[in-house]
Parts: structure tokens; sequence; C-alpha cells
């Protein structure tokens, strides 16, 4: 079966209006497209290197703040100097981008334009039949992220899988970190936090992120985490998002040989975020590449029955609560320490607001990762 065609959408800066780019998300979704959504108030540059990293087959911008002729030509000249001349543009504005405006968008290199009045199938049957074609031969990577990138296309493509004998010529060179937990419970937000203080404190450090979500065999997927991310929009965070394409239990079928080529690249770390995952769910294999598992908790899990039934409880090197401003969370770390206990590991237990800028939980967590507690 083909792959799902992947697009990459986003509202440029300054602009604010999320609700018919949300709309046209859902219906893309709806019909088989894979959507990595960037999210509102996005720059050039943000949006250049996020669809390059995500080797997106084209970019659909909404706009309607003013300013598009600009911003679209902009998009287009950046990713043609990346040498991303391959990932194409569209958009739509409603009333604000005039029939004028269109043509003149047009011949700076943007595909096409949508006007108020275009039915979404109108819009879903363009992706599809201009985006959804087979790749052709590609053109020479210009850069390291674009080599990676197109790499992993390949691997999750089912074009190209992980070879052995060049793994140990290229021996494992980051820390792999797992985060799973129910979905909600802030795993973006807190991989966002951990990733300003790697940042900073590794001046020329580099992370990759592989961050999932969950999607039926051939059906589309929204793949929304990076619109959570703020201080990962950087250009020493390579992030890509990945659908389940039917595979239970928090990973993509890719997932392994994706971990293993970013291992073997050339990061410090390489994070990884299952799905929203369920009570049975053990993503990550028992001798497996991740060094150390983080379960990100939400304090809202029912009550101590629930948390008998949590087989990753029992798995995770480190137990975050998460949210605990919220009410709950006092009860929730002396429930979750007693059930803790009786596994007799020594697993580190965390209370954290990943939501809150400099948290101290946070700063808690980056050190027990930093030192490879297990
Ligand atoms: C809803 C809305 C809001 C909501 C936004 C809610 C949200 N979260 O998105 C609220 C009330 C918050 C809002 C606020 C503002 N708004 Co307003 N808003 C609108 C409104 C009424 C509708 C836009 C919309 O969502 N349409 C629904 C979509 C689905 O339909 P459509 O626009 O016709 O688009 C079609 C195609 O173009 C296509 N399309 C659109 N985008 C894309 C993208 C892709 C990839 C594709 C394939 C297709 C596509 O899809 C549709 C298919 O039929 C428009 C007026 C209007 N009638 O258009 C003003 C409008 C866009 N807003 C305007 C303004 C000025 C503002 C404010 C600055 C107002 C203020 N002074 O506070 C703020 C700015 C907010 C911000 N932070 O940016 C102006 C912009 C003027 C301009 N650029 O010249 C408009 C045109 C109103 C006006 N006539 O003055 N706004
Ligand atoms: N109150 C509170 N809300 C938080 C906190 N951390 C994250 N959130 C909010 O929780 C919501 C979900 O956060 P995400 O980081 O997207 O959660 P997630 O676990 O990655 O979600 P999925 O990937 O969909 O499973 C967002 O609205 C966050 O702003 C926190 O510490 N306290
Ligand atoms: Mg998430």
């Amino acid at each position: 079966m083909a792959s799902p065609v992947r697009i990459l959408t986003a509202v440029p800066i300054c602009d604010g209006h999320d609700s018919a780019i949300n709309t046209i998300n859902l219906e893309f979704i709806r019909h088989g497209i894979e959507v990595v959504y960037l999210g509102y108030h996005r720059s050039v540059s943000d949006i250049v290197r996020a669809a390059i990293q995500e080797d997106v087959r084209a970019i659909g911008i909404s706009s309607y703040n003013g300013g598009h002729i600009e911003f679209f030509a902009e998009v287009i000249a950046l990713l043609r100097k990346r040498g991303a001349n391959d990932i194409k543009v569209f958009g739509g504005g409603g009333g604000t981008i005039t029939h004028d405006d269109a043509v003149t968008m047009k011949q700076k290199g943007v595909d096409n334009i949508f006007f108020a009045g275009t039915s979404l199938a109108e819009m879903t049957d363009y992706v599809r039949k201009h985006y959804g074609k087979a790749r052709g031969n590609r053109s020479r990577p210009k850069s390291a992220n674009q080599k990676l990138a197109h790499k992993l296309t390949a691997i999750e493509d089912g074009k190209r899988t992980r070879n052995p004998k060049s793994e140990i010529r290229n021996p494992r060179k980051a820390r792999v970190i797992g985060f799973t937990g129910p979905g909600g419970a802030g795993k973006t937000t807190l991989i966002d936090e951990l990733v300003l203080r790697f940042l900073n404190q590794n001046p020329k450090g580099k992370i990759a992120i592989l961050s999932h979500d969950p999607s039926v065999v051939g059906e589309g997927a929204l793949l929304g985490d990076r619109a959570t991310m703020i201080n990962s929009q950087n250009d020493r965070v390579f992030m890509r998002s990945m659908a389940t394409r039917g595979q239970a239990g928090g990973l993509s079928p890719a997932t392994q040989d994706c971990l293993a080529l970013l291992a073997g690249s050339d990061f410090d770390y390489v994070i990884i975020e299952t799905v929203g995952t369920g009570q049975e769910a053990m993503p990550f294999q028992k001798n497996g590449i991740v060094d150390q598992t983080v379960l990100v908790m939400n304090p809202d899990y029912g009550s101590r029955l629930q948390l008998q039934k949590i087989v990753m409880l029992d798995l995770a090197d480190i137990v975050v609560v998460n949210k605990s401003d919220l009410q709950r969370a006092r009860t929730a770390h002396t429930e979750i320490e007693q059930r803790l206990e009786q596994n007799r590991r020594n697993q580190r237990l965390i209370d954290t607001v990943a939501k809150r800028h400099r948290d101290p939980g946070v700063d808690r967590l980056f050190a027990l990762i930093s030192d490879g507690v297990k």
C-alpha cells in the first residue's frame, strides 16, 4: 500500500487566525493525509526548518493578517536556498488574499491559492492529486539535516531498512530517552522545557526528537506535537513526527529503525515520545535502544486501583507527576510513591509543572536525565 501523503500546515507570524486551518486539517486527515501541524504565529525560518526535517511534500499556509505576498515568497526563497525545491507551497486566507495577489504569488512560485467559498473536498482532491504521486529520484541533499530527513522518509516508506553492518561502523553516539504516558499528561510540554535546559547548558549540543501520534493503517493523522513546542524550534533541534500507521502500543512499525539511525547520527540525545498510552502499554523494548525511560502521569488517573494496573509503573526508570499545580497532585504523589515502593527498584518520582517556566521539578528531572540515573 502506498504511504500516506505528508504535508505541513501553519499560520504566519503575527497571525492568530487558526480556526480555518484547524477545520482544513481535519478534512485532510479524514481523507488519508498526514498533517504535521506547526500552529499559528510561526516565522518563515520555523516553517522551513520544520518542513525540511519532516520531509513533507508541501506546506499549506493559512494567512489572514496581510503581508501574504511577501511571506509566501520568503518561504519559497528559503526552501530554495536550503535545497528543498521539491517541497511545494500552497494556501489560502479567505477574502484577505485577492485574485490579483494570487496571480503575483503564483509568479513567485506558489502552487495554488484557495479563495473564500472553495469546498473542503476541492482542497483535499488538490492535495492528493498534486502531492500524492510517488517521488521520483531525489536530488542530492544540501545539508546533514536534509540527508537525515530523506533517510527517515525512506525507512518510513519501507524503502530502506537499517543495515546492521553500517550500524557497527557507525556506532551509537546519542543517549536515548523514552517518554511515555497517558494522552495530554504533558509529555511534549515537558520535553520542550528539557530541551531549553539542554540548549542553555550545552552551547554546541544537538538533540533529536522522535514524536508519535496515533493513526490507522492507510489513513490520515494529525501530527500535532510541534504546535506545543516553543524552545524546540531551534537549529540545534531535529524533530520528526511519525504516525503509528496502525501499530498498537504507542510507536510506529518504523520507529526502531528510525531511532537507530538517529542514535547513530550526530546528536547528544535522542528523545522519543510515544502516543498517549493506556494501562497496558510498554512501548520500549527490554534491552532495546532506549537508555532511560520516563513515565509522565497526570494526577487525574482515577484511584489507587488504577495505579495497580499501569504496567509502565513497574518498568519506568523515572516517574513524573506532571501538572502538580492541580489539586489532586499531592494525593497522586503519595499514592504513586507507595505503588513504586512495592517494586523495590529505587525508581525516582518527581513532581513537575511543565507549563511553568523555570520549574524546579523540571530542573530536578533534567539533572536525573543528565546523570543517567536508572
Ligand atoms: C474568525 C475571525 C476571527 C477570529 C479568529 C478565530 C481563530 N482562532 O481563528 C477572531 C475573532 C479571534 C479574530 C480576530 C482578529 N481578526 Co479576524 N476574522 C475572522 C473572520 C470572520 C473569518 C476567518 C475564518 O476563519 N474563516 C473561515 C474559513 C474556513 O473560510 P475562508 O476564510 O473563506 O477561507 C477559505 C479559503 O481561503 C480556504 N483557506 C483558508 N486558509 C487556508 C489554508 C490552506 C492550506 C488551504 C488549502 C485553504 C485555506 O479555506 C476556506 C474555504 O472556503 C474574518 C472575516 C472573514 N469573513 O473572512 C476576519 C478577519 C480575517 N479578521 C480580521 C482582523 C483585522 C482581525 C483582528 C486584527 C481584529 C482586531 N482588531 O482585534 C484580530 C486579530 C487576531 C490575531 N491574533 O491574529 C480582518 C483581516 C483584515 C485584513 N487582513 O485586511 C478580517 C478579514 C475581518 C475584516 N474584514 O476586517 N478574527
Ligand atoms: N495545569 C497544567 N497543564 C499542563 C502542564 N503541562 C502541560 N499542561 C497542558 O496540558 C495540555 C497537554 O500537554 P501536552 O504537552 O501536549 O501533553 P502530551 O502528553 O504531549 O499530549 P499527547 O501527545 O496528545 O498525548 C496542554 O494544554 C498543556 O498546556 C502542567 O504542568 N500543568
Ligand atoms: Mg505530545
